[in-house]
């Protein structure tokens, strides 16, 4: 039987290359963001059949209901929620940060992805289907100017461990996954300018969308009795330490 899972942020980077990989393994997907052109052009791509364009700002709760309530016959039972639309906006330290670029990452990252999650979880529940949710490594490991990006991501990171024990005994599976650099569009968005993203990846060797797309559609095709609960992905170029001391 041919499953279906609602994809977030699927107009670019990790949540595009999800949905390619998804149908390329012959899952139906309903494919979101705010740039209709790019969902069409997945459609056109990829087939009406296999994807529904679902244009709405996860900000936006009354669009958010009209998108779920408007799926059609086909992609209407959700097996498979990818939690993946977000962003960081801006790099300034705390004392400097433009407290509107706050309010937009906490809006995106942390009250769009649970509200979105709580109105999808009773038909998750119904088909003991699976929550995977793009957490970040921002979300363990601090880096400077990561402030509330970082903090948004550290409440993914928990709030998709939590699930996993609210939902004990419901046969959905939940898993976080967290990934350090990804080259995609997020460091254009963050910083405001291609060039400084083309920079800021050059000689990295960074992830890509694909390769966190192909660690999705292994987790969503696991045997049903499996549950990957976290799994924290980073190029070989990037590591974790951080310890800084500031001397007189
Ligand atoms: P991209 O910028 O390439 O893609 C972000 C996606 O999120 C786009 O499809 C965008 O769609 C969507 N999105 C953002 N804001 C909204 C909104 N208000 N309403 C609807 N959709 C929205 O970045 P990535 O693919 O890298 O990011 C995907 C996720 O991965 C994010 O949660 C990010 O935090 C996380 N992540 C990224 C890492 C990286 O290094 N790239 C590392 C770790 C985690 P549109 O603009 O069309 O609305
Ligand atoms: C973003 C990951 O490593 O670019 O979530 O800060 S990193």
């Amino acid at each position: 039987m041919t499953r279906t899972a609602f994809v977030t942020g699927a107009t670019a980077g990790i949540g595009e290359a999800t949905v390619r990989a998804l149908v390329a393994s012959g899952w139906r997907c309903v494919a979101t963001g705010r740039r209709k052109e790019r969902l069409d052009a997945l459609v056109g791509d990829l087939g009406a059949d296999k994807v529904h364009p679902a244009v709405f700002d996860v900000r936006d709760e009354a669009a958010m209901d009209a998108a779920i309530a408007d799926l059609p016959d086909g992609f209407a039972d959700i097996d498979l929620l990818v939690n993946n639309a977000g962003l960081a906006q801006g790099l300034s330290p705390a004392q400097e940060a433009d407290l509107d670029d706050w309010q937009t990452m906490i809006d995106t990252n942390v009250t769009a992805m649970v509200r979105l999650t709580r109105k999808l979880l009773p038909g998750l529940i119904e088909r003991k289907g699976a929550i995977i949710a793009i957490g970040s490594v921002a979300g363990s490991y601090i880096y400077p100017g990561g402030n509330v990006y970082a903090g948004s991501k550290a409440f993914a990171n928990h709030f998709t461990l939590a699930l996993r024990a609210d939902l004990h005994g419901t046969g959905v599976r939940v898993t976080s996954i967290e990934p350090g650099m990804v080259e995609t569009e997020f460091t254009t968005v963050r910083t405001g300018s291609r060039q400084k993203s083309d920079e800021f990846y050059a000689g990295t060797h960074p992830m890509t969308g694909e390769d966190i797309a192909s660690t999705i559609r292994w987790i969503a095709e696991l045997p049903a009795h499996l549950n990957v609960n976290r799994i924290e992905l980073m190029p070989v170029t990037q590591d974790f330490a951080g310890f800084r001391v500031a001397r007189d």
